[in-house]
């Protein structure tokens, strides 16, 4: 039922992280190696601008500090700079976005990590049949300008029902390609089981090389390019709605808040060093518990449980993951290296560290962000990694150090 009436709100809460994967470090490394203790760290959070319609994404362009790009639901991606909303949208293509579902709509975007020199991006967004669209943009001859006449279709997914849209596009600092997250099709309990089918998009993560022109290539390292059953684009299975996911910009391993049914929020991860092939294992379990079938699901098949999970249960009536950023900014030093994510229904916020197959110093940030009522839809990172929050109702926050 989260899925029908949370999942509906959470959808449009839902999408995107930091859309430029600025590249800090072009080969993977070892994991930052700051091991100090992250609960010293006072953090809070200042609106930046707010009055924004139903935002669900933001994010810098690379080499440009001087703009953050908010998307919104309803097809229009806005300028903020100098804590002022441009009065013209960077793009907008309400025309052909269809956002009557909750969890419908344009959802997320990624700068072509060449943008400043090929003007290129790419969008996620349900068209007026429901259907997801990846698409490429470029911008004009004004920089604030994006030309809505320059769409080029990357690919499309016919969506069986409205909601689990995913809608989020992340490239990896490590291979360049980009991934593009889809939920299971919607309804609830992945009626059609195809988060297990390795015949459609639907509940994957695919993996595409959109730099040798379009529509797009298959990188030769696929996991299943070249497999008779199993889609060339599959880069992982068994995904119910990856929301938000990202990429540690450092080291480049994977970070996806799968949103849960009815009990159960994860964060799943592959490290930079995946050879791709995961299974998550949505719809056979719900995080770390069997949920279809009840008993017995794993049998013969090897499962990746999430590295953290959390129940709806909660007395905070937490109900759908918002994943974030493992940060790598400057102004938290005792945090780089800790992973950011939130809930879209509670509006908690948490950080932890995933080290060495461990989940470390988790901390609950809500308090001290002090965000009140904020539906956290996204968070975001500008080019030098510090941290942004998106509220459904309208609000970009900046994470910031506490005032003394
Ligand atoms: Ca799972």
């Amino acid at each position: 039922m989260k899925y029908r009436y949370l999942s509906v709100i959470l959808a449009l809460s839902l999408v995107l992280s930091g859309c430029s994967n600025e590249n800090t470090s072009a080969n993977a490394g070892p994991a930052d190696t700051d091991n100090s203790g992250d609960t010293t760290a006072e953090l809070s959070a200042v609106a930046l601008a707010t009055g924004f319609s139903r935002p669900v994404f933001v994010c810098s362009a690379p080499g440009d500090d001087s703009r953050l790009f908010v998307v919104e639901k309803a097809g229009r991606i806005m300028i903020l700079r100098d804590g002022a909303i441009q009065q013209l949208p960077y793009l907008d293509i309400t025309d052909r976005v269809g956002d009557a579902g909750g969890e419908q709509g344009l959802l997320g975007m990624a700068f072509d990590p060449d943008y400043s020199t090929t003007g290129f991006f790419y969008v996620n967004y349900t068209d007026n049949a429901g259907s997801t669209v990846v698409a490429r943009f470029k911008v004009s001859d004004l920089p604030d300008q994006a030309d809505a006449s320059s769409e080029e279709l990357v690919l499309k997914v016919n969506q069986p029902f409205s909601n689990h849209n995913a809608g989020m596009l992340a490239f990896s600092p490590v291979d360049g390609y980009l991934y593009v997250g889809l939920g299971d099709g919607g309804s609830g309990g992945d009626p059609q089981d195809n988060a297990q089918d390795p015949a459609t998009a639907l509940g994957k993560m695919l993996r595409i090389d959109v730099g040798q022109g379009l529509p797009y290539a298959v990188p030769p390292d696929n996991p299943f390019r070249g497999s008779v059953d199993t889609l060339d684009e599959i880069w992982s299975f068994g995904l119910r709605n990856p929301w938000r996911y990202s990429f540690d910009r450092l080291t480049g391993d994977l970070y996806i808040g799968d949103v849960g049914q009815s009990r159960i929020e994860e964060v799943d991860f592959s490290p930079a060093s995946s050879k791709g092939g995961e299974n998550y294992g949505w719809r056979l379990k719900e995080g770390n518990e069997c949920f279809n079938p009840a008993q017995g699901c794993e049998s013969g098949r090897q499962l990746v449980d999430p590295i953290y999970q959390y129940r709806h249960s909660d007395p905070s009536s937490p109900c759908s993951i918002t994943g974030g950023y493992v940060y790598r900014g400057v102004a938290f030093p005792e945090l780089v290296g800790a992973y950011f994510f939130g809930d879209f229904c509670s509006g908690q916020v948490w950080s932890l560290r995933y080290e060495n197959g461990t989940v470390a110093d988790f901390a609950d940030r809500t308090g001290e962000l002090g965000l009140g009522q904020a539906a956290v839809a996204s968070f975001g990172e500008d080019n030098s990694g510090e941290l942004y929050i998106v509220d459904f109702g309208g609000t970009v926050y900046k994470v910031v150090p506490k005032a003394p």
